[in-house]
């Protein structure tokens, strides 16, 4: 007799202080479920209300075993479709399937996808700190823990907040000084600002070429540098950007321009040859589908369950390895340990993998997540086990409850007052 759904549940936990949304998929078989990634931290109740309310009596009494019918038919379902929330809680329900499929085969997820290419997946780290001593020193740090890529940050995504740090100088400071001069921009400001995170793309700009300068001085050119512009600034400084960072050969720059400006990746193209990365926020795949038919980036860097989980990632995967792109899977916190798991199963599969961004699991985390993924060295390692290899702890999750307040960090603003994408 063919195993069916029979329940299907989002459950809301944040054990390390961001919010996290996984689905469980119980089946008629007892004992056989599957675990989901649908986190979207900033907007869980809206997507634990589409899987409890929506999904689950959509889903009752199908077979497990049809993952792709049962993709489409919830991709069909609410007309409208795409969509952080809808991916998202379509997405938990997926991978939990393909948990499931796993268990039901005895098979890691990678084996099921064509198995392994590779026994571990290669990782990057994050480095940020406010000097560039702080910044040379901690990149020292994971060099010596066999890290190979790092992706550095001189202050944060579009560098310090201007509010609490002064632009750049015209001036180069000397190397490794650290210190950011020049003047408060609310000198610079209209009166009565907004509250808001205020940020200055100029001074950015000139800041981050004096961080890789420095960096390639103090390190030499051992050690893979990655940076993530995080969409915040406009097209043609992205294009000077670019320029002025190619002769430091990063392994990727990534998110130099927002999605709907994706049209000018042919002008950065055109006029250097750094390798680009794009793709944590699309849920579209009208957004990538130009990009990577026309060759405009180098890694696609979805944030898998944001396009609606495993189905459609490896179905994207198999669409740039035609056209030379390799994958870079979003990694970041706002990923369950769970999601990252479905990250490096498709990870070892995928022949045209590039590199997975590693935030890090801490020891709260890898409690409530048994199983989780492992990083040794410049690796991430999965256990071998069939499904997705990794469970929840319930009581632990549920001592840890969401947070269902204002995000804060997302109310970006331009010197002059105006709201910008974070
Ligand atoms: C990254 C990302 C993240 C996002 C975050 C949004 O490349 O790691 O840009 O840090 O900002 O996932 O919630
Ligand atoms: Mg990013």
């Amino acid at each position: 007799m063919a195993i069916t759904l029979r329940d299907v549940r989002a459950i809301c936990t944040a054990p390390a202080g961001i919010n996290l949304i996984v689905v469980k998929v119980e089946t008629s078989e007892p004992g056989l479920y599957g675990l989901g990634c649908a986190t979207f931290a900033y907007r869980h109740k809206a997507v634990a209300c589409l899987i409890d309310d929506y999904l689950k009596p959509l889903l009752v009494g199908r077979e497990v075993a049809r993952i792709e019918d049962i993709w489409q038919t919830m991709n069909h379902n609410a007309y409208w479709r795409n969509g952080p929330v809808e991916n998202n809680a379509i997405s938990g329900v997926d991978m939990a399937l393909w948990d499931i499929k796993g268990k039901m085969a005895n098979m890691p997820v990678y084996d099921l996808l064509g198995g392994k290419c590779r026994e571990a997946a290669a990782v990057y780290r994050h480095a940020d700190a406010p000097t560039l001593e702080g910044l040379a020193e901690k990149v020292r740090a994971f060099m010596s823990d066999g890290v190979r890529h790092v992706r550095v940050q001189w202050g944060g995504y579009g560098g310090k907040p201007v509010r609490e740090y002064a632009p750049v100088p015209n001036t180069q400071p000397s190397l490794l000084s650290g210190a950011y001069g020049g003047k408060e921009v609310r000198e610079f400001a209209p009166v009565d600002m907004q509250d808001g995170v205020y940020y200055d793309p100029d001074g950015y700009v000139r800041s981050s070429v004096i961080l890789f300068e420095s960096l390639r001085k103090e390190l030499g050119y051992e050690i893979e540098l990655l940076h993530d512009v995080h969409e915040r600034i406009a097209p043609s400084e992205a294009i000077r950007l670019a320029k002025a960072l190619e002769p430091y050969r990063l392994f990727f720059l990534e998110d130099i321009l927002s999605p709907e400006q994706g049209e000018w990746f042919r002008q950065v193209r055109a006029q250097c040859a750094i390798p680009l990365a794009q793709g944590e926020l699309f849920n579209n795949p009208h957004e990538w589908e130009r990009l990577v038919a026309d060759r405009l980036i180098d890694f696609i860097r979805v944030h898998i369950s944001q396009i609606g989980g495993i189905t459609p990632a490896r179905k994207l995967a198999a669409q740039c390895e035609a056209y030379g792109i390799r994958t870079a899977w979003h990694g970041p916190g706002d990923v369950s340990p769970v999601g990252h798991a479905a990250n490096v199963h498709l990870d070892l599969a995928c022949p045209n993998f590039g590199i997975q961004e590693w935030s890090g699991i801490n020891d709260i985390l890898m409690e409530v997540f048994p199983g989780s993924p492992e990083l040794r060295g410049g690796y991430v390692y999965l256990n071998g086990k069939a499904g997705l290899g990794i469970d929840l702890d319930e009581k632990l999750a549920a001592k840890y409850p969401c947070d269902g307040g204002v995000t804060r960090w997302t109310q970006t603003r331009l010197p002059d007052g105006t709201s910008h994408q974070p």
